[in-house]
């Protein structure tokens, strides 16, 4: 009963709340709004969609002003707006409910809401997000696996503010510029499979090498991942170099298949380390076996740029399950589970212990949520590995 009437209040809810999305002049549906059509603004999630409803967000006929670009400048940061409503962000003027920017807190993802709208019960919840770059300037002749995810934050979404590291090594764009995107996909623990991808228009400045990207392959789940009783990660079994976004949920051309409690996300669990991806590039690696549980490890080529030896160390899913687990969670689902998929641009929340999905990963009905909170642990201790301490992680084996 209380189900019933909490998933009642939410369906009476504003529109403007709830989601995220990479608000910038250079995006595709920059101006789309819940009338244009239909609700398919740049925050609603991809679920359940085919290919020209969820690539580039359905929005390739909304393309951005001639000469808007997201400049990407090479071996330098950028810093990203995502927010969950277009009046949160710096682009509010042409927001048809205006400025709700938080005057307290200019990095609020999602004034006037919790985090729950964001889909993360906290900062330890969070999995990262990533852009992607295909270098054709023209949207309509990418493809999926075009795209490579150059640049990963794995602490997304939580700042509105959200700063990206450009690899140093990126070739510049053809004449006309490069195309981008924005992906994301949350934690299990707080909603269920929802994809994010905002496209934009962006160019590369700066080069100083002309060597392009390796083609871009499908991530493989390689880390720890203690939730499935998989205790330690296997380096083998990561893909290395450049990788393709996650494709997930949808109707058509997907290239994940996890289900909806393992979530395929931009950490080390699928080898996106945090930070610029240094290794994607055609030069990147002397050695890349095929990955599997028990292959020989890749080894990195001995490139002039020292941007490339440092981050790009491929090995950082080598960790020790981590020992600092948050403490007690608040479980932010109150709601009742639907059991069948929604076709509806709302948030589909789901039960986190739901017994059914988890006796099939043998966790039995009572599993411990210290389990589904390690990983990401992990992957944000990794990131406070000094350069050096990576490199002997690399030569272990
Ligand atoms: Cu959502």
């Amino acid at each position: 009963m209380l189900g019933i009437i909490l998933v009642s209040v939410a369906s009476i809810l504003p529109l403007a709340a709830g989601h995220s999305a990479f608000y910038h002049p250079s995006m595709y549906g920059f101006n789309v709004t819940d009338s244009t059509p239909i609700d398919n603004r740049p925050v609603a999630p991809l679920r359940d969609r085919t290919f020209d409803q969820w690539w580039f967000h359905g929005h390739l006929d909304f393309p951005p002003n001639d000469g808007d670009f997201f400049e990407l400048p090479a071996g330098k940061g950028v810093t990203a707006e995502i927010a969950c409503d277009k009046g949160a962000t710096s682009y509010y003027t042409t927001n048809p409910g205006g400025d709700i920017r938080d005057p307290d807190n200019p990095n609020n993802v999602c004034p006037r809401r919790g985090m729950e709208a964001y889909h993360t019960t906290g900062f330890d919840d969070l999995t990262g997000c990533g852009l992607a770059i295909a270098y054709k300037n023209n949207a309509r002749d990418v493809n999926p696996d075009d795209f490579a995810i150059f640049t990963v934050n794995q602490t997304c979404v939580w700042t509105r503010f959200t700063d990206f590291q450009v690899p140093a090594n990126m070739p510049p764009c053809p004449e006309g510029g490069c195309t981008c995107a924005f992906f994301w996909v949350h934690s299990q623990n707080s909603g269920g499979e929802e994809n994010y991808m905002n496209g934009f228009k962006c160019n590369v400045t700066g080069s100083t090498s002309t060597v392009p990207l390796a083609k871009p392959k499908v991530a493989r789940r390689c880390g720890a991942d203690p939730a499935n009783n998989k205790l330690q990660s296997a380096p083998g079994n990561c893909t290395y170099g450049a990788k393709q976004p996650f494709y997930w949920f949808n109707l058509e051309r997907n290239n994940m298949f996890e289900g909806a409690f393992s979530p395929p996300v931009y950490n080390d669990l699928y080898n996106f380390i945090d930070g610029p991806q240094n290794d994607i590039f055609e030069n990147s690696y002397s050695l890349l076996p095929d990955p599997a549980p028990n292959a020989a490890l890749p080894v990195l080529a001995d490139v002039s740029s020292p941007a490339t030896t440092t981050a790009s160390t491929p090995t950082t899913t080598n960790l020790p399950a981590s020992t600092s687990i948050p403490a007690a969670t608040t479980s932010p689902v109150t709601t009742s589970p639907a059991p069948t998929k929604q076709k509806s641009n709302t948030c589909k929340i789901k039960r986190t212990s739901s017994s059914a999905a988890l006796a099939a990963r043998s966790l039995g009905s009572e599993p411990s949520s210290r389990h589904r909170y390690s990983i990401y642990s992990m992957a944000k201790r990794s990131r406070r590995l000094r350069p050096g301490k990576r490199g002997s992680l690399w030569h272990m084996f």
